[in-house]
């Protein structure tokens, strides 16, 4: 069945269809040059209640395990007394309030937006990056963890809480989605899940745009920009960042994603394609069993 939840209007048999218009036509210019858009105080508080208490019913779970496991990937001195955890894994499976966000919420009237009118679902997490020293995320890009057919892919997060310069903001150096794909392997040939000291060289980091504001706040990236985030150096607060990646609904995931969600490749705008997008530019795959998260790769 072909959903189409596009704005409809209906006159007598004709359906016309409109694209949502979340953004200005200057924003989605400035997401097609720099690669990545900030949003301060995007979502509404009404969402932003439901998705915080459901992230805080998640930090409670965690305090029954003692080491990462296929819902929660933790720190080492994760302990209930104290839990620290740096990433919830598929949350949209985990509480239904956050594939109702992903699915119906405003997240993909942006999708829609950058992406045209079919839109589908590839997978979610959400990163909290905990107080005084919540890991980093070393320099990388997206689709070299999970190749798609074509770039048409992009990841939206929300700030659940404020971040600002302390709490490790996430940095997009801004036009490197227009640039090369960068190794992600080690020298040694190991999986990392970063790009190389020697290749960063190249890449403008010094120019990264840090997309920091009030809870609510809303970050856009392309699949090819480069981006990462230092630690969390806040004494007391983490950095809940809640992000969900979409592509258009013809663009095809090449492999298998290692966090296997019952909603992977849910249509959640338009249609499914009759053919696939296919770009001429091949994209290098991960290994075939990858780590849990790009936490586990990056801090091996
Ligand atoms: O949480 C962050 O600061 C960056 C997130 C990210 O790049 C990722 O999870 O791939």
């Amino acid at each position: 069945m072909c959903v189409v939840r596009l704005n409809q209007a209906v006159e007598g048999s004709m359906i016309e269809m409109v694209n949502s218009n979340k953004l200005s036509a200057e924003q989605k210019e400035a997401f097609e040059s720099e690669g990545y858009l900030g949003l301060p105080a995007f979502i509404d508080d009404e969402w932003l209640v439901r998705l915080t208490e459901a992230a805080q019913r998640a930090v409670e779970d965690s305090r029954d395990i003692t080491e990462t496991n296929e819902w929660f990937d933790v720190e080492s001195n994760h302990a209930a007394c104290n839990p620290r955890l740096r990433r919830l894994m598929k949350p949209q499976d985990y509480d239904s309030v956050f594939w109702e966000f992903a699915s119906e919420g405003p997240f993909t009237d942006l999708a829609e937006d950058l992406l045209g009118p079919d839109v589908k679902f590839h997978h979610g997490k959400l990163n909290f990056k905990w107080s005084d020293g919540g890991a980093e995320v070393k320099w990388h890009q997206d689709i070299p963890f999970w190749p798609h057919t074509s770039y048409n892919v992009l990841t939206i997060g929300l700030a659940l809480d404020e971040i600002d310069d302390s709490m490790g903001p996430m940095g997009v150096v801004p036009g490197s989605h227009k640039g090369p794909i960068f190794n992600h392997y080690a020298p040694d040939g190991r999986w990392q899940g970063f790009i190389n000291k020697s290749d960063l060289l190249s890449v403008a980091i010094g120019r990264a745009g840090y997309i920091k504001g009030p809870a609510g706040t809303v970050t856009v990236h392309h699949c090819r920009a480069v981006h990462g985030s230092q630690p969390n150096v806040h004494p007391v607060k983490p950095r809940p960042l809640l992000l969900f990646a979409y592509s258009r609904a013809a663009s095809l995931p090449i492999m298998p994603y290692n966090q296997n969600s019952r909603y992977n490749g849910a249509i959640v705008r338009g249609c499914h394609p009759i053919y696939p997008e296919v770009d001429r530019e091949l994209c290098p795959l991960p290994p075939l069993k990858g780590q849990r998260s790009i936490f586990e790769s990056q801090q091996d």
